[in-house]
């Protein structure tokens, strides 16, 4: 007969709820592998609780309520696996839950919100600006103007609308920390705001000069998706039931610049770097890590691996990813020893056996993901003239994924960008080009390329399970 397990709770297993002094929108395991994890390291942790407001998907709430906030990070180590439970998340709401996340942003006590709401949630133009013309965007715009407490959907609007209440209540100032895999995340999601609130508020302007510090970071930690195996081992091992454990890698990195006028948890002492620029971090991880992490989600899937692991076990798709990383590397800021050691990382990491990392989740929103870390460096590449093999072929595996080969797809804009890829691939090239990176083209060199590395890929479909 087996006995019911208890269920993870506070009072059993975690610490006490600690006040609220962040706010978080966008609740998935990356955060909570990630700067709940931090935060849950920071000697002052008893000061600094989180209040986490989920995505479009309410699921993590529902799963988190009933254990108080709290839940197993799994670091899947070459050793073992070891087991932490994380009492960081002092509140865990619904995203439709307005009033309160107004009430937060009203409290003087709220020093920093920070968003993990992917690529996509910025909703930003090719040029960087607001996309004026998402239907989502046009909505909450019309929302805000009719009543600033309104239920709004996209991430820029929240923060609009957080921002008139913290105004209207004169809790001061705080601290906005994007902690999504977007260059430049701060000023990137400073113009958004700002776009958003002239069309909403002109004069929140002059009240965000005073009382906003943008903050810029580089987050990084493999975290995949929860499955039962990851419930089941947390129940053999620890003895509780947890609905909602985290699995993730061993090797974690932050690097933050900002200013904090109303304070931050004692993060540096829990291993976050705090640096004046996080650009050459950003780009690193950008081009070397996502870059690849893209360029097996798209080529290695037409070959039909499915983890990471599996892909870059496979000789073919290795060198795919060291000729990628040979292109990236000598267009960084850093030394050649840097790209080296962090490329033999990377390869560790990748490695991870334990780490079931699915390429189809890496696949999505392509069209956020492409023009930051494949395209800057092809784009340096076609300044000087060259059309190196390893960065037109992650385009190549691009092009065909849409087209149907490979991973399924999944996009912010997939009714664009599946439009776009209709055709023979020399057609799909340019239309995605124009779409995403107008500035590249004309280039027939380029696209002729595309269309032969398309052809090369096409010829290895499947290749991995022969
Ligand atoms: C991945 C990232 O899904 C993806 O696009 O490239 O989530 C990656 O695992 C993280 O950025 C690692 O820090």
């Amino acid at each position: 007969m087996t006995t019911a397990l208890p269920r993870l709770s506070r009072s059993a297993h975690g610490r006490p709820a600690a006040p609220v002094r962040i706010v978080h929108l966008g609740i998935g395991n990356f955060t909570r592998a990630h700067q709940a994890w931090y935060t849950e390291h920071a000697p002052d942790a008893g000061e600094w609780g989180i209040a986490a407001f989920t995505g479009r998907r309410p699921d993590t709430a529902e799963a988190l309520a009933p254990q108080d906030g709290l839940y197993t990070l799994i670091t899947r180590r070459a050793e073992g696996d070891a087991f932490e439970v994380i009492s960081s998340l002092s509140a865990v709401h619904a995203a439709a839950e307005t009033a309160a996340f107004l009430d937060y942003l009203r409290a003087p006590t709220t020093a920093i919100l920070t968003t993990t709401v992917t690529e996509a949630g910025y909703m930003r133009g090719a040029d960087g600006h607001l996309a004026v013309d998402n239907a989502d965007v046009a909505a909450d715009i019309a929302a805000l103007q009719a009543d600033p407490t309104a239920t709004t959907r996209t991430t820029p609007a929240k923060v609009v609308g957080g921002f008139l209440a913290r105004r209207a209540a004169g809790a001061g100032a705080l601290t906005v920390l994007p902690c999504d895999n977007l260059p430049d995340n701060g000023p990137s999601f400073r113009t958004v705001v700002q776009d958003l609130a002239a069309r909403v508020d002109p004069t929140l302007q002059a009240w965000m000069d005073e009382n906003v510090a943008w903050a810029t970071s580089m987050v990084d930690r493999i975290t995949p998706a929860t499955t039962d195996a990851e419930r089941q081992a947390v129940a053999d091992s620890e003895g509780y039931e947890d609905a909602s454990p985290v699995p993730t890698e061993p090797f974690s990195e932050w690097v933050v610049a900002g200013a904090f006028p109303a304070g931050r948890p004692a993060w540096d002492a829990a291993g976050v770097t705090l640096v004046d620029d996080v650009r050459p971090f950003e780009q690193r991880k950008l081009w070397l890590l996502n870059g690849s992490h893209s360029l097996m989600a798209y080529a290695a899937t037409i070959l039909g691996h499915e983890t990471v692991a599996d892909a870059v076990a496979d000789p073919t798709v290795r060198g795919w990813v060291e000729e990628w990383w040979d292109v990236a590397g000598p267009n960084l800021p850093l030394s050649a020893e840097e790209v080296t050691s962090y490329r033999a990382a990377l390869l560790d990491r990748f490695s991870n056996p334990r780490v079931r990392h699915l390429l189809a989740q890496i696949a999505a929103d392509g069209s956020q993901k492409i023009p930051v870390r494949i395209l800057p460096a092809l784009r340096l590449e076609r300044q000087a003239g060259r059309l190196p093999d390893g960065a037109v072929r992650p385009l190549a595996a691009w092009v065909l994924h849409l087209q149907g080969h490979g991973a399924p797809v999944k996009d912010a804009r997939q009714d664009d960008v599946v439009a776009a890829a209709q055709g023979d691939v020399a057609a799909a090239t340019t239309a995605l080009l124009r779409l995403l990176a107008p500035d590249m083209l004309p280039d027939d060199e380029l696209v002729a390329a595309v269309v032969a590395k398309a052809e090369e890929l096409r010829a290895q479909e499947g290749a991995a399970g022969r």
